[in-house]
C-alpha cells in the first residue's frame, strides 16, 4: 500500500509538502491542478511545475485527481469530440511527467454533495461534512451550490469549481431528457476513445463513485453500487479502465457492503487506487463524517484494510480521505492537516497488523 496525500498547491492549500512529508509512512500525493477548469488541457509546463515541487519536497506524485470530465462529454453534445481530444493531450502530458494513475468522475453536474460542511460533533466538539437528504429536499440545486461555497473557508473545493457550476441551471434542464442508459451510453463514447491512449502510455482511468451512493435531484448518477461498476468496467474491457474505490462515498448507502465490493474489483485487478474513509448513518439518507476509526463510525476499517491486503497489488495507492475539523484548525472542508494525518497512521497500522499476521500464518 502506498499512502498518499491529496494536496492542492502551494497557492491554494492550508498544509505545506513539509507537513505531508513529516507524517510517517507517506510516499507521495494524489496531486491535483485545481485551478483548472473542465475540458481545459493541462499544459507540460503546469504539470512539470507542480510535479517538480512535490519531487523537491521528497514526495511522489504518481496518482493525479479531479481531471474533470466536460459537462458536454456527459451529455454526449456535439462539441464532445474537442473536449475528448483535450482530454487525451493531458493524459499523455500527465505520463510523460511520471502520472500513473488519474482519479476523475463521471457524475451529471456535481461532484459530491453535503447540506452542511462543519455540522459539530457533540461528543467532542470536532466537526466534520454532514448530509440530510431531508434538508436537501426544501433546497433547490443554486441555494446548495451557494451555500456550499459560502461555507468553504473562502477555499475552492474540488469538484465545485465555479465556472463549472455557472450555467447550473441550463445544465440541469439539459439533463432532463438524458437517462442513465443514455449517460452510460455516453460514457462509453469517452471510454472507448482515451482507455486506449491510457493502455499506450501506461495510465490508469479511476473512477470515482457518486457521493452519496444514491441518484439526486432526479440526475442520471451511475456509479454507486457494484451492479453499477460491473456495468462501467464492461464498458471498456482493460485494466486501464479501473476505480477509485471510496469507501465513504459508497459507504454513505449502508446496502453497499464494501469489504465484498473491495474484494470483487480488487479480484478483477479492477481497483487502481482507494479513498479510505469512514462514515455514521444518522437515520435513512443522513450521515456524517467520522474518524477514521472502525468503532468512531459504521464501517470497519480492519476488514477494508484485509480486503485490499488480499486483493489489490502491494503498491496500491490510497489516501485517507476527508477528516474532521480537529483541535481547531480551519482549513477546506474536509482536507486538514490533522484528522487526515490521524488517519493515515491509523490505516497504516492495520496494513502492518494483517501484513505481520499474515506472514506469521504463512510460517506456521
Ligand atoms: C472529494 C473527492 C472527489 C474526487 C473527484 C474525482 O472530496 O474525493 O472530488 O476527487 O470526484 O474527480
Amino acid at each position: 500500500m502506498k499512502m498518499t496525500f491529496r494536496w492542492y498547491g502551494s497557492d491554494s492549500d492550508s498544509i505545506t509538502l513539509k507537513q505531508i512529508k513529516q507524517i510517517p509512512g507517506m510516499s507521495g500525493l494524489m496531486g491535483v491542478l485545481d485551478y483548472k477548469a473542465a475540458g481545459e488541457v493541462w499544459t507540460k509546463e503546469e504539470i512539470r511545475e507542480y510535479v517538480d515541487e512535490v519531487h523537491a519536497a521528497g514526495l511522489e506524485c504518481e496518482v493525479i485527481e479531479s481531471v474533470n470530465v466536460h459537462e458536454d462529454i456527459k451529455m454526449g453534445l456535439p462539441t464532445r469530440d474537442e473536449y475528448i481530444a483535450n482530454y487525451i493531450t493531458t493524459i499523455r502530458n500527465l505520463a510523460e511527467y511520471g502520472i500513473k494513475v488519474i482519479v476523475y468522475n463521471f457524475m451529471p453536474v456535481l461532484d459530491w454533495l453535503r447540506t452542511d460542511l462543519a455540522r459539530v460533533i457533540e461528543e467532542d466538539g470536532s466537526n466534520s461534512l454532514y448530509f440530510d437528504e431531508r434538508e436537501l429536499g426544501s433546497m433547490t440545486p443554486l441555494e446548495i451550490v451557494r451555500k456550499t461555497a459560502e461555507d468553504s473557508n473562502g477555499f475552492t473545493l474540488p469538484g465545485w469549481e465555479p465556472e463549472r457550476l455557472a450555467e447550473l441551471e441550463k445544465t440541469l434542464k439539459q439533463y432532463e431528457s438524458i437517462t442513465p442508459d443514455m449517460f452510460r451510453a455516453n460514457y462509453k463514447y469517452f471510454l472507448d476513445a482515451v482507455i486506449p491512449v491510457c493502455e499506450e502510455v501506461g495510465i490508469r482511468m479511476a473512477v470515482h463513485p457518486d457521493d452519496p451512493a444514491w441518484p439526486i435531484f432526479g440526475l442520471p448518477r451511475i456509479s454507486h453500487s457494484q451492479e453499477d461498476f460491473d456495468k462501467i468496467v464492461a464498458l471498456h474491457d482493460s485494466p486501464a479502465n479501473a476505480l477509485c474505490l471510496c469507501t465513504g462515498s459508497l459507504g454513505s448507502n449502508p446496502d453497499n457492503d464494501i469489504p465484498a465490493i473491495i474484494r470483487h474489483f480488487g479480484e478483477m485487478d479492477r481497483i487502481a487506487c482507494l479513498h479510505i474513509r469512514n462514515v455514521k448513518y444518522l437515520g435513512y439518507r443522513r450521515f456524517r463524517e467520522a474518524a477514521h476509526l472502525s468503532s468512531t463510525g459504521d464501517l470497519d476499517m480492519f476488514e477494508i484494510v484485509k480486503a485490499v491486503y488480499d486483493t489489490c497489488p502491494r503498491d496500491v495507492y490510497v489516501r485517507p480521505d476527508h477528516g474532521r475539523m480537529i483541535w481547531d484548525e480551519v482549513g477546506r472542508p474536509g482536507y486538514g492537516l490533522y484528522d487526515r494525518a490521524l488517519g493515515a497512521a491509523y490505516l497504516n497500522g492495520l496494513w502492518e497488523a494483517v501484513d505481520k499476521c499474515a506472514a506469521t500464518a504463512r510460517r506456521s
